[in-house]
């Protein structure tokens, strides 16, 4: 499929570094819809902490990766309170893939493309991953308070067809971000 792994659709969206703000592009989550988003992607997939993967079985799979839950480390993505987890994805699946930004701070937007450029990443990586396999959506700014609890999230999603067998990475190209490690695998198979 000239190269992409999938069909979707290209989501608009600003880049920068902002605070999320009402009307920034996606859905702005309070803490409480925060941790409810977690809860229900926990409902979804079956967890192997040996092997620090997640496996997604059916014809429909539902990813709730966060960036940076509060308690993990810059710079990860988190799933089933899993950091960087491999991801399995059955081939032909229809992949609904969302992403919860927790993080607090200047430069602290992120989003996850997906590629076939295994690590290691350049500190400007978004170059350096190639074209991308699913249409990247935007940078989700980064909460909009130090305090977790009263602070509001971005939130976003896309939908995607997994029609190409194979391993490939989810990669946050924000600058420096892929190079300190915020990246996993994801497996179509
Ligand atoms: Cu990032």
């Amino acid at each position: 499929m000239g190269g992409g792994m999938m069909s979707g659709t290209m989501m608009s969206g600003a880049m920068g570094n902002y605070p999320v703000t009402p009307g920034w592009g996606g859905k702005v989550l309070d803490y409480a819809d925060a941790l409810n988003y977690i809860k229900y992607g926990q409902t979804h997939g079956t967890v192997d902490a040996q092997t620090n993967s997640v496996t997604f079985a059916g014809s429909n799979v539902i990813i709730h990766l966060v960036a940076v839950q509060p308690g993990y480390q810059d710079q990860t993505f988190e799933l089933h309170g899993l950091a960087n987890p491999t991801i399995i994805v059955p081939h032909g699946a229809t992949v609904q893939l969302n992403l919860l930004n927790m993080d607090y701070g200047n430069n602290m937007e992120h989003t996850a493309v997906i590629t076939t450029t295994p690590p290691p990443y350049p500190y400007m990586s978004m170059m350096y991953l190639g074209p991308p396999q699913v249409p990247p959506m935007p940078e989700l700014p980064w909460r909009n308070g130090n305090d977790a609890k009263t602070a509001q999230y971005a939130a976003l999603g896309e939908s995607f067809i997994a029609s190409a067998p194979g391993a490939y990475w989810y990669v946050c190209p924000a600058p420096q971000h892929a190079e300190e490690g915020m990246y996993g695998k994801f497996i179509v198979r």
